[in-house]
């Protein structure tokens, strides 16, 4: 299919090119974000897979989500990781003898069939099923795909709103800086900087087998990044009051969160269930996410340290990502456009896709991983918030460009924000994903 916002004969390509990854990136019951870098499957990755496979094969959709949710734990926590057993334990780091979930995390009820991390990512699943459903929803009833993955999503939903409540005050905390998807974020300097590093003797990166220094975290953010990880999982994987030494109110997962809220109404509705639990919810925590992290002079919402009780002045795009939701007050609307527009993110000129970080921020790196780079996931979901909040010829752009970038990367992992050169990994599943869901 032509369109008249994209060079003759893009669509027909990057289609085809996006369709090759994933399918290349399929092992049978779920797909890896890269073959080299992530041999396993990952949390929110598998959700935005979902979302751009259900136009191609609405099975094949359904089992990536299903296959994650058989991991789950008894708590309702959906792990990061879901480790694959073929896989050689020297691929990736931190591997599941460093996790050690179905030991260290029996209490937590951590499944005893299969390894996984024990931290967690966004929560896009029940939009991912919600819009799985929709792609084909005479495939999905047949097979009883809502029903069968609703409680599911229920508990999920109800570890992160309840559990991870952490600061008691309506709202879910991160406990490690992966748990955000955006792993060496400048947001995350300063609540890590408590942190004493594991020594970087004591471990292997194994991504640094397959990717550029320059384009991942350092190693001394990789030593804070361990050092956490093992605590939590000394401590069982418990969420106990005032036990987590780093814990921050991200925007971002809270935005997912209360759009995966609408979801289950949505989900609900269609199953016969009620859905006015998850509406109040919902009305609930977009009532605490503007009253907790919405700033009026940076024009975004910023993340809280919980442990310090303050804002982070970090301006990390994650506080644009509450776009995404249908309730907001106007003038939080517009702030956030001519924020995206403005000289911290260069929407339109002089980024073409949105930049993970504030291009005047201190810490500005155009290539490395969150600390500048653009990533397509999070421009997909800019778009979407764009477009639902009637700033049309933005999305338009934005649409433009990310399709453009996607193809012409060979589906790159993240690109420079300015000139959109390919940065980390290639044939990026999350990346050719998201490039069939904008096309359609
Ligand atoms: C890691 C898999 C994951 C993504 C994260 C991204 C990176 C590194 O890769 O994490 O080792 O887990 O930051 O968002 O889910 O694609």
């Amino acid at each position: 299919v032509e369109r008249a916002d994209l060079p003759p004969g893009l669509p027909s390509i990057a289609y085809n090119g996006a369709q090759r990854v994933l399918a290349r990136n399929w092992t049978g019951s779920s797909t890896v974000p890269s073959r080299a870098l992530y041999p396993h499957q990952w949390s929110w990755d598998s959700a935005f897979i979902a979302i751009g496979l259900r136009h191609v094969s609405p099975d094949r959709a359904q089992r990536e989500l299903e296959t994650l949710l058989t991991a789950q734990w008894q708590d309702g926590r959906i792990p990061h990781i879901v480790f694959n057993p073929a896989v050689p334990l020297t691929a990736y780091f931190p591997s599941p003898d460093f996790w050690r979930s179905s030991t260290a995390g029996d209490k937590a009820g951590a499944p005893a069939t299969v390894e996984t991390s024990g931290i967690v990512q966004p929560p896009v699943h029940a939009l991912a099923a919600w819009l799985v459903h929709r792609a084909d929803p005479a495939a999905s009833t047949r097979r009883g795909f809502l029903r069968r993955v609703y409680p599911r999503l229920v508990a999920w939903q109800r570890y992160l709103t309840g559990r991870r409540d952490l600061g008691g005050r309506g709202l879910a905390s991160i406990v490690h800086p992966w748990e955000s998807g955006m792993d060496n974020s400048p947001c995350w300097d300063q609540p890590l900087a408590r942190i004493e590093p594991a020594d970087v003797r004591t471990f292997h990166r194994a991504d640094l087998d397959h990717g550029c220094r320059a384009d991942r975290p350092t190693d001394l953010d990789y030593g804070r990044y361990v050092r956490l990880a093992a605590s939590y999982r000394d401590r069982g994987y418990a969420d106990d009051a005032g036990s987590h030494p780093f814990a921050v109110e991200d925007p971002a997962l809270n935005a997912l969160l209360i759009a995966s809220e609408h979801a289950l109404a949505e989900i609900a509705a269609v199953i016969d269930a009620d859905p006015a639990d998850h509406l109040v919810r919902a009305e609930e925590l977009t009532t605490n996410l503007l009253k907790r992290l919405w700033n009026p002079d940076a024009g975004m919402f910023l993340c809280q340290d919980v442990i310090t009780g303050e804002h982070i002045t970090e301006r990390g795009v994650s506080g644009l990502i509450p776009l995404i939701l249908p309730d907001l007050p106007d003038e939080v609307v517009a702030a956030l456009v001519r924020t995206a527009t403005g000289e911290h993110f260069g929407l339109g000129g002089p980024s073409r896709l949105a930049p993970s970080y504030d291009l005047t921020g201190r810490a500005f790196d155009p290539s490395r991983y969150w600390r500048g780079p653009a990533w397509f996931n999070i421009n997909w979901l800019l778009e979407r918030g764009l477009r639902l909040h009637g700033a049309t010829e933005q999305a338009d752009a934005l649409r433009a460009e990310a399709l453009s970038a996607a193809n012409a990367t060979g589906f790159a992992e993240y690109v420079d924000p300015f000139t959109c050169e390919a940065r980390g990994s290639q044939d990026f599943s999350w990346t050719a994903a998201l490039t069939i869901d904008l096309l359609m």
